[in-house]
């Protein structure tokens, strides 16, 4: 048991140590061997308290697999692990090294923080200059290629973009997918942990028929989005996390000498800020639902994604949303950490991925939106669960909000990270 916190951040410090490849961090030796472009945000953030270089590498590493549209894969294949060691592979992606969605943008926060971290190092790396340019264009591309709504929001074309994949938001317009024939792959996630705790298989074969689709299109986000079997949804969370990373721009282009660009990233935030509350919230509800860009009707499921715009300072509606948090869906400081689905569901389930379970990510991200809104004890309060649940879990990809059990992976690499980072 790692009692102390010197015990805690060093064991932490092991997870990080043996998930790295030489350039980035794998999420999880067995289940995840290759390189997540939000998991590696998440884990510059502990990386970066213990070797700043490190964790600017980290994010390097991610950025030089960037598309010339602009995007940021998804999943950056490590070029020595067996192609049969995760389903799907860099063969059914057929885009190189790479994948062809992509994920949550979290990485300006965190190429702002590993800066903080180490100013002068960073300064001698010129990390800022070197990633600023490909934080905008990724940014670009998000706003300009992403925008099916046509609102100023950002649509995804699959669960997997959105970082919480069998989250029962996407139950909905994910029903309307063909599954794809389950003889054509092979599930390699089942050989890591319990199945019953990640997502089915007729999820499976709808994922997979959404990615074959995109893919066969040569990831257009011009003809594909309009086919009848896509999946378009404009996901609070993974919006908030856009606006704040214009905000997060905003902090590097000062710190570059670009006042007028730091200005230009503030208004797309504002902006954003706005049609999130204009288009995806429910006065009634107290809570952010996404959007089905194809049907124009709200995914009305309560899930952790509708807590993330906590993240915006200046949210007129913040007092309502935390009233939901705190409230009997979420029970914020009640349960342990922040569940990732309504606890008042029939369908909540505290093991099962992303319908009930919490996560670190989300805890720490809710967190910080906790500080930024004045919720100092609710926050202190998540920072002794997140710490907890680490310790008591060998660092649980998941874990039940109620007793504390740990799921999925363990010396998992962004609870790992993020427990650093909630100790220094
Ligand atoms: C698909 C790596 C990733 C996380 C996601 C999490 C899970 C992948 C999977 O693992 O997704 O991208 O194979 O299930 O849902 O948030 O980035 O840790």
């Amino acid at each position: 048991m790692l009692e102390t916190s010197s015990a805690l951040r060093a064991a932490a410090a092991r997870v990080l140590e043996d998930n790295w490849l030489g350039s980035s961090t794998v999420p999880s030796r067995g289940l995840y061997p290759h390189q997540w472009s939000w998991d590696s945000a998440f884990i510059a953030l502990g990386l970066r308290h213990l070797a700043p270089e490190r964790a600017r590498r980290e994010l390097v590493t991610l950025f030089n697999a960037q598309w010339r549209d602009g995007r940021v894969p998804h999943i950056l294949f490590n070029p020595d692990t067996p192609a049969e060691a995760y389903f799907p592979g860099p063969g059914f992606w057929r885009a190189g090294r790479t994948s062809g969605l992509i994920q949550p943008p979290v990485h300006a926060r965190a190429v702002w923080a590993v800066h903080q971290a180490d100013p002068v190092g960073s300064d001698t790396d010129t990390f800022l200059a070197t990633l600023y340019p490909k934080l905008k264009a990724w940014h670009r591309y998000l706003l300009a290629h992403r925008d099916f709504g046509g609102h100023g929001l950002v649509s995804i074309v699959h669960p997997w973009e959105s970082g919480m994949d069998n989250s029962p938001a996407w139950d909905e317009p994910l029903s309307r997918v063909t599954p794809a024939d389950p003889g054509q792959f092979t599930r390699r996630d089942l050989e890591h942990g319990a199945p019953a705790d990640r997502p089915t298989d007729d999820e499976y074969c709808r994922y997979v028929r959404l990615a074959a689709g995109y893919r066969d299109s040569d990831y257009s986000d011009v003809h594909w989005p309009t086919e009848r079997e896509g999946f378009t949804v404009e996901d609070p969370g993974f919006n908030a996390l856009l606006a704040d990373a214009e905000l997060a721009l905003a902090e590097i282009a000062v710190a570059l000498g670009l006042p007028a660009a730091a200005a230009g990233h503030r208004e797309s935030a504002a902006r954003m800020a706005k049609a999130m509350t204009e288009r995806l919230w429910d006065t009634r509800a107290g809570f952010f639902f996404p959007l089905d860009v194809r049907t124009g009707k709200a995914c009305r499921e309560y899930t952790c994604g509708g807590l993330l715009p906590l993240l915006l300072p200046d949210l007129a509606v913040a007092p309502a949303l935390l009233s939901t948090a705190t409230g009997p869906r979420f029970r914020l400081g009640q349960v342990l950490a922040v569940p990732s689905y309504d606890l008042t569901s029939p369908s909540f389930d505290p093991a099962k991925y992303w319908r009930g379970p919490a996560w670190a990510n989300v805890g720490w991200l809710v967190r910080e939106g906790l500080l930024r809104h004045g919720e100092d004890a609710l926050a202190h309060q998540l920072r002794l669960d997140l710490l907890n649940l680490a310790r008591w879990t060998d660092f649980a990809e998941y874990v039940d909000p109620l007793s504390a059990a740990g799921h999925g992976a363990r010396s998992f690499g962004w609870t790992a990270a993020l427990a650093i980072d909630l100790l220094a």
